[in-house]
């Protein structure tokens, strides 16, 4: 059976400030992904710290720190066919001036702060998505459920719907 994946979106504070949240929604509801979680918070210091701590040490991590908790995020839970990588090739390269054109990064981002502000997160890995999904959500706030189109698919699927 197709490998049905979830991973962890943050929509970024230069994002929300910019007024984009709707915008950046869309897109994955477009794609066909299924948010299965979302919520508005403002992360703050020891929580970002644990995110980031791959990048502890690293001459960037500071700022990364200040952007990450400069104003509030949007976090959410998207569900799909290979949902880990087909977010990640969404979002786009890390520094908006490289993201292409399409890319989400590539379409809203350019300018950066101190560090690189390019609009949202997304989990790079399996690991990353189970230990990040963790971070964010507990498994109350986490929804199954059937969306309209569900069922066109199910037999592949064997989806519940
Ligand atoms: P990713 O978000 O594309 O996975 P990572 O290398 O994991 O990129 O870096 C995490 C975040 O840290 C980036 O999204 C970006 O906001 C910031 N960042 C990454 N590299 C740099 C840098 O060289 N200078 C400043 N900020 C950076
Ligand atoms: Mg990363």
């Amino acid at each position: 059976m197709e490998e049905v994946e979830r991973t962890l979106v943050i929509i970024k504070p230069d994002a929300v400030v910019r007024g984009l949240i709707g915008e950046i929604i869309s897109r994955f509801e477009r794609k066909g992904l299924k948010i299965v979680g979302m919520k508005m918070i403002w992360i703050n210091r020891e929580l970002a710290e644990k995110h980031y701590e791959e990048h502890k040490g690293k001459p960037f991590f500071n700022a990364l720190i200040e952007y990450i908790t400069k104003a509030p995020v949007v976090v959410m839970v998207v569900e799909g066919r290979h949902a880990i990588e087909v977010v990640r090739r969404m979002a786009g390269a890390t520094d908006p001036k490289d993201a292409a054109p399409g890319t989400i990064r590539g379409d809203y981002g350019l300018e950066i702060g101190d560090a690189i502000y390019n609009v949202i997160h997304a989990s790079d890995s399996k690991e990353s998505a189970e230990r990040e999904i963790n971070l964010y959500f507990k498994p109350e706030e986490l929804f199954e459920y059937c969306k309209a189109a569900d069922w066109f698919y199910k037999e592949k699927r064997k989806a519940k719907c």
